[in-house]
Parts: structure tokens; sequence; C-alpha cells
């Protein structure tokens, strides 16, 4: 009994060490990451089609070379989006074109100069 609660105790305390570094770690990691920090489209919102500018704006530079960006159409075919050459160093850019009303997902991925790649989607409706 005596020997159970130094061993929970000491498993409490090095839950919280580990919890507590971690807390110190992640920030410093996330940062160099790179996150979306706004979208066009963005996220959920109604949009008029047949063309749209899409912008996706991160908080650091991305590696527009090794970034890509796929469209979900309504009929659940994906299509590779060709990304635009922009002079800010963390935007994409790219132009949709032919949309018709219904449901979109466009997903990208991006490799931030930290070599970490981030994913994520931007899900739009066409109306
Ligand atoms: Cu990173």
């Amino acid at each position: 009994m005596h020997r159970n609660t130094r061993i929970s105790k000491f498993c409490s305390v090095s839950a919280f060490v580990i919890a507590f570094s971690m807390v110190l770690f992640v920030p410093k990691v996330a940062l160099a990451h790179a996150v979306l920090v706004s979208s066009q489209p963005s996220v959920n919102s109604r949009v008029s089609g047949p063309e749209i500018s899409v912008r996706l704006k991160y908080n650091s530079r991305v590696d527009m070379g090794h970034s890509t960006l796929t469209l979900l159409d309504p009929d659940g075919k994906v299509e590779k989006v060709a990304i635009e050459s922009e002079p800010e160093p963390g935007v994409l850019a790219a132009k949709l074109t032919g949309l018709v009303k219904g449901s979109y997902v466009l997903r990208w991925q991006v490799l931030a100069t930290d070599g970490h790649i981030t994913r994520g989607k931007v899900p739009f409706e066409v109306e």
C-alpha cells in the first residue's frame, strides 16, 4: 500500500514534468512549420463561379516547387491545381476555372523552409 502510493506520486510528478517540457518545446517546433493564416476562398464560404482566385497565406515562407494544390469537385473528381508564381514568399496563389454549383474541397500541402510538410483543406461552396 505504502509502496503503491510512492509509485503513483512518482508517476504523477513525471507526467507533470513531461507535460511541462512538451509545453515548452512544442511552440518552438510549431513556429517553424507553415501554418495557414488566411485563405481566399475562406473555409466553408460560398462563392460564385465559374472562376475564382485562390490565395493561401502562411505564417512562413513556403517552397512553391514542393507544394501542391488539389481540388476535389462535386462529382468526387480530384484535379491538380497549377500554382501561380507569387512574389510574396508565404503565399500560394492559383486560379480555379470552370466551377459549377456544388461543394468543393481545396487541399493544400506545403513544404516550409524548415523541411516540414503541413497539409490542410479548405472546403467551400460554389453557388
Ligand atoms: Cu516545422
